[in-house]
This record gives C-alpha cells, structure tokens and sequence, in this order.
C-alpha cells in the first residue's frame, strides 16, 4: 500500500468515534455523530443492561474488518465500550448485480428516487438495535453463568454498534431528514404504548434465559437473512456496512444455538441419571431442575412464530419495488442462476384462500419476501437437527420441530386464519383450547421463572444448563467472565 494511504481494513482509533470510513475528514457527519453520541449513552445508562454498567465486561472489540482476526479480547465497562463505525472493504468497480439497474455501476450515493425507500429500510433495521437490547435489559441479574452473562452483554454491545452502523448512513447521506430519523431511533422503546419500535416481535417481552437464547437462535437469524439481503444492494455503503455486521451477527446466533443445545444436554442428562425415559414425564423432570423437552418445544413454537412475522407479507409490492430498484436483493443473490430481473418468473407462495391454505404461483417479484422466508426456514432447520442429534445421542424419544408457517401469525396470509402446528386449520376456540400445548403456558413460565437464579461463581452453572463446550477466546473454565465487583 502506497505511504500516507490508511488501510481500509484497520480501524482509526484516534478520535471519539472508532471508525475504518476516514471520519476525520469528514468534518460534517464527524460532527454530526458527536452531536447524537451524548444522547446515545444516555440511552445506553437509561435502556441498556440494568445493573451491570459498572462490571468489567470481558468483550471483544472491533479492531479492523479483516476477516482473518479482526476482534480483540479486554476487559471493558460496557459504557466505555468503543462503539465505531465499520465498514467492509470496498469491492472495486462493483456492479450492481440485480433488478432494473442491472450491471450498472453500484451507487456510492442515493439516487433520490430511490431516497425514501432506502431511509425506510435503514430506518427499519436501525430501531431494531436497540430494541433487541431494550428487550434483553433485565437479563443480567438472572444469568446461569459467567460464561453467559458475558455472551449477553457482548450480543448487546454488538447490537448498539449496528444502530451506531445505520445512524452512520442516515447522517451521511440523508442530510436533516437522517439527523431527525437518529433522533427517534433513540425516542422510541419495545414495548412502549405511546412510541413502540416499528417492527412487532421487538416489542414482545424477553422474559428468561430460554426466551433469550431462542430470540437469538431464531430472531437474530431473522437479522442475519435481511442483513444478507442488503448487502446485496446497489447503494454501496449500505451493502459494506451489512457485510461487516454479518460477521459479527454469527456470535449471536452461535449464542443462541449453543444456549439451547445446553439445555437440552442438560435435560438430557439429569433424565438420564434418573432413570427417566418418558420425555413426557414433566413433573418427575421439573423435579430435576431441568427445562422439559416439551416446554422447550413450546418456547421454540412462540419464537419461531413471532419471527416469521418479520418477514413482512407473503405477497408485497414494497419487497417488489426494493428488488427492481436494486435496494434489497435476494439470499446471496450473487450465487443464485438466473436473470437477476425477474419479471417474467413466478414463485410458488403459501395463501389463505377462504379459510384454506393452498399455493399458488405469484409473480416472483411480489413473493420475494416468502422466498427469504422459505432460506430462512432451511436455515433453522440445519439448528434444530443439531438440537435433536443431542437428544437422540441421550437415547430419548423426542424431536424438536418447527411448526408449520401458518401457526400463530399476526402478519400476513395466515393472521386471517388459525392453524394449529401441523398447518391445520381450525376455528378460533379449537385454537384457544389447545393454546397450551402449542405455546407457553402461565404455568410454563412459572416454572421457568423460578429456575432464573444467578450463578455468579466463576466456573459455574445453573442447574438447567450444561457448560459450554470451549471458553470465549479459548478461556480456561474457571474465568471470570464479568467482574461484577470492583
Ligand atoms: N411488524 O409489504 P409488507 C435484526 C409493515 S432483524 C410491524 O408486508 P415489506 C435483528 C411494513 O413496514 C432484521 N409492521 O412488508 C435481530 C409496511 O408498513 P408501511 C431487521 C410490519 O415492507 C435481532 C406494511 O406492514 N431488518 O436485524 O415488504 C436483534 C406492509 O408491508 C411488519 C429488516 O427487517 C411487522 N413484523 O417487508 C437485533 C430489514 N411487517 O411501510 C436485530 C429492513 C411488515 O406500509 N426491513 N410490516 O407503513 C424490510 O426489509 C421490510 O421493511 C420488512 C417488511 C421485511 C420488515
């Protein structure tokens, strides 16, 4: 690299804001984000893990957009975190890969026909940041473990830095409108009556650990099929921000995933030692101070469900328009076979057809937020075999399953309709009295909420959850994760 040039893999560590995008050039958005960083820890001390702001948090930290090593290890006080803005490394003379625009150059500013859909989509999936940290604030004073409690914590941090991500863009290059869409994103809270986040599953409640781990298995995997479809976009800084962001997304679903997988080795375990075979013996196994498999099933029902909800409608003109316009493409667009255009193909979507549910061939430009749907439903399934190939090892008759796309929704096709896991579809006191087989019951979370006991020993664990497997940064056992004293 020639001298004086800044590798654009390594982050500026110099100014306030961490950044690899030469911010101290840029003297309008540097003063921008000064201007909204403030307001920014505010929310953080107000909204962010309660309890916890002083703790020494063991985090990795960004330090370049390598993917070969681009995180180091520290202890941190979560506010002092080094929230920056990270970009992946620009694809030379990168073309725009699908819809009208086609083998155009890719934009490096916002055609502005095109303004209002791109600050809505970044707008989007900016307020969901924060919302998720919003959600999991409480979690700290419950944690089984060290080893957890800093996994939480780095999922949060990493959540803050990707609203930090879409604050960038909308202060770059959106001009008075993107300073006031910053503004809100701190303004609105999940759950909230009055000014609740835009999208429904980051205004349900995230009420124990199992919610937590199941929010990350299946709803940060929501994030990572969007983040994906963005990266494809012709408006380049908005495809390298998400590029980047992907990476870090992996940990969170790896929190999820191997969350999950140790309840149910766990479980698995305690049956095992005492003598229980039937999966469906709740009380002896609640007795054991496990989470039955059963009750897991439900809890995966509710998150599942409330996920697909995210993606938006089967059939819809917005997810049209983004396509064609070269906003959003599709699931790793730049590997699928074929004209990248669409307008002649059809694709078969789910409908609710009076009270029925039948396919039908749609324009593939209106289904393309089913068919993000249908990779990401093949992308869960990969995560619920390896949960089951857990069980099955233990010698236990039981299979986790994903229920049916028509179960339990509130956007879409089927939010006209009930069906019960299966994909049957049944009248609304049919549903009603199975409520409590399909989803968690008051008495499931009872059960659950009295398990919530913090472990805060280095090395140990909550009855309900087997150890991981390896440490973070290949820690030994006994690491003290998260100083919560000092
Ligand atoms: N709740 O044509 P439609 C993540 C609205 S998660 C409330 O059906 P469209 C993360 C929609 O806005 C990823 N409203 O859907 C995970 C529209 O309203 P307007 C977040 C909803 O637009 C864990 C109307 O219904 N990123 O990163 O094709 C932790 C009709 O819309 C919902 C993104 O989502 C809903 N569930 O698709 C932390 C990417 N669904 O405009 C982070 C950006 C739809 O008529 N967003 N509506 O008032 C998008 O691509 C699209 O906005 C959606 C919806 C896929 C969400």
């Amino acid at each position: 690299m020639p001298d004086g040039m800044v590798n654009p893999m390594d982050v500026d560590y110099d100014g306030l804001i961490p950044n690899n995008v030469n911010l101290h050039a840029d003297a309008r958005v540097r003063k921008a984000l000064e201007t909204w960083h403030p307001g920014y820890i505010d929310w953080w001390k107000d909204m962010g893990p309660e309890g916890f702001q002083e703790a020494l948090v063991y985090l990795r930290t960004a330090i370049s957009v390598d993917p070969k090593g681009w995180a180091r290890f520290d202890y941190v006080r979560m506010p002092d975190y080094k929230w920056g803005i990270l970009l992946a490394p620009a694809v030379e003379n990168r073309l725009i890969g699908f819809g009208a625009h086609k083998g155009e150059p890719a934009w490096q500013e916002v055609p502005g026909e095109y303004r209002g859909m791109l600050r809505r989509l970044i707008t989007i999936q900016g307020d969901t940041e924060p919302a998720s940290v919003e959600q999991q604030r409480h979690l700290g004073t419950t944690a089984p473990s060290l080893y957890d409690m800093r996994n939480l914590f780095q999922v949060n941090v990493e959540e803050g830095r990707h609203l930090w991500a879409m604050v960038y863009l909308l202060q770059k290059y959106f001009g008075k409108d993107g300073r006031e869409e910053a503004e809100e994103l701190l303004k609105r809270r999940s759950g909230n009556e009055d000014s609740p986040r835009m999208l429904g599953a980051f205004n349900e409640v995230t009420p124990d650990w199992v919610s937590f781990f199941m929010f990350t298995f299946f709803t940060d995997r929501d994030g990572k099929m969007q983040l994906e479809a963005l990266a494809q976009s012709a408006f380049d800084p908005l495809s390298r921000t998400c590029r980047f962001m992907l990476t870090e997304e992996a940990h969170h679903m790896f929190v999820g995933e191997t969350g999950v997988g140790r309840i149910i080795e766990r479980t698995c375990e305690a049956m095992r030692a005492a003598g229980i075979q039937d999966p469906h013996d709740v009380e002896r196994i609640r007795a054991l101070g496990v989470i039955d498999l059963p009750t897991l099933q439900r809890k995966m029902n509710l998150h599942f469900s409330l996920t697909l909800d995210l993606f938006g409608s089967e059939v819809s003109t917005n997810a049209a328009n983004a396509y064609n316009s070269g906003v959003k493409g599709r699931y790793r667009e730049d590997r699928i076979d074929d004209d990248h255009r669409l307008l002649d193909a059809t694709y078969p979507v789910l409908r609710c057809v009076e009270c029925a549910i039948v396919q039908e061939a749609v324009p593939a430009l209106s289904g393309l937020n089913m068919r993000l749907r249908d990779d990401y439903v093949v992308d869960c399934h990969g995560g619920v075999n390896r949960w089951n190939k857990v069980i099955e090892k233990a010698g236990i008759a039981f299979r986790l399953t994903l229920p049916h796309v028509a179960f339990n929704r509130l956007i879409g096709e089927f939010s006209r309709l009930h069906a019960n896991p299966d994909g049957q579809v049944l009248d609304a006191c049919a549903f009603a009295a199975s409520h409590d087989r399909w989803l968690p019951s008051a008495d499931d979370n009872l059960y659950i909420a009295g398990l919530m006991k913090p472990m805060d020993q280095a090395g140990g664990y909550a009855s309900w959850i087997a150890a991981p497997k390896v440490g973070i940064d290949n820690k030994p056992g006994n690491f003290e994760y998260v100083k919560i004293w000092n």
